[in-house]
């Protein structure tokens, strides 16, 4: 089991994602632009750019070891994703990008994930999954426009901690598995 190590956390806010490769971050920091041109808002910076799988929130880094050794079992197959769909949520004023039509791969990938978080013991709220990448915050929303899809071949996906700073939110990637 991890140790605490002094002057470190004992404590992180992890997620799960699909963190885009530099072709796909390009086109979807290319789509935040457009969409922002449409709706206003603040544009997410290109290097936060993700499609979160299943959100953990603080957990703690005692339970990381277990964390990692269950979802080294997760077994899944690389696919195609087309994030063709903008989106606006009026409850947290939200800009984003999701698929029209989410291949199942998605939704297994999803699933599997979260079965092998609740196997490790981690406590997490599985909610159900709307698959999208944030791309404006503030916005107001508006007409949907007509939008050139982004295709991103997913190879991996990642663990991220999250650290909330006065003007934005800092990623760090802690791990990646490959899917195969
Ligand atoms: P959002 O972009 O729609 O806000 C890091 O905060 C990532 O986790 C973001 O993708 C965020 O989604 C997502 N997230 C934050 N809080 C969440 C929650 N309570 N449930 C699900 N996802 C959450």
């Amino acid at each position: 089991m991890a140790e605490p190590t002094p002057g470190e956390p004992d404590s992180l806010r992890l997620f799960f994602a699909l963190w885009p490769d530099e072709s796909t971050r390009t086109a979807l920091n290319h789509t935040g632009k457009w969409l922002h041109k449409h709706w206003g808002g603040r544009r997410m910076r290109a290097d936060t750019l993700h499609l979160t799988l299943a959100f953990l929130g603080r957990t703690p880094v005692a339970q990381l070891d277990a964390l990692l050794a269950s979802v080294d079992t997760v077994q899944a197959k690389p696919f195609e994703l087309t994030l063709d769909q903008p989106g606006y949520w009026k409850h947290n004023r939200i800009g984003w990008l999701g698929p029209s039509q989410p291949p199942p791969q998605l939704g297994e990938l999803v699933n599997t994930l979260n079965n092998a978080i609740q196997l490790s013991g981690v406590a997490f709220d599985a909610r159900p999954h709307v698959p999208h990448v944030t791309l404006l915050r503030n916005t107001v929303g508006g007409e949907v426009p007509a939008c050139t899809p982004v295709q991103w071949p997913v190879h991996d996906f990642v663990l991220v901690s999250s650290r909330i700073e006065t003007d934005g939110a800092y990623y760090d990637v802690i791990r990646h598995w490959l899917l195969a």
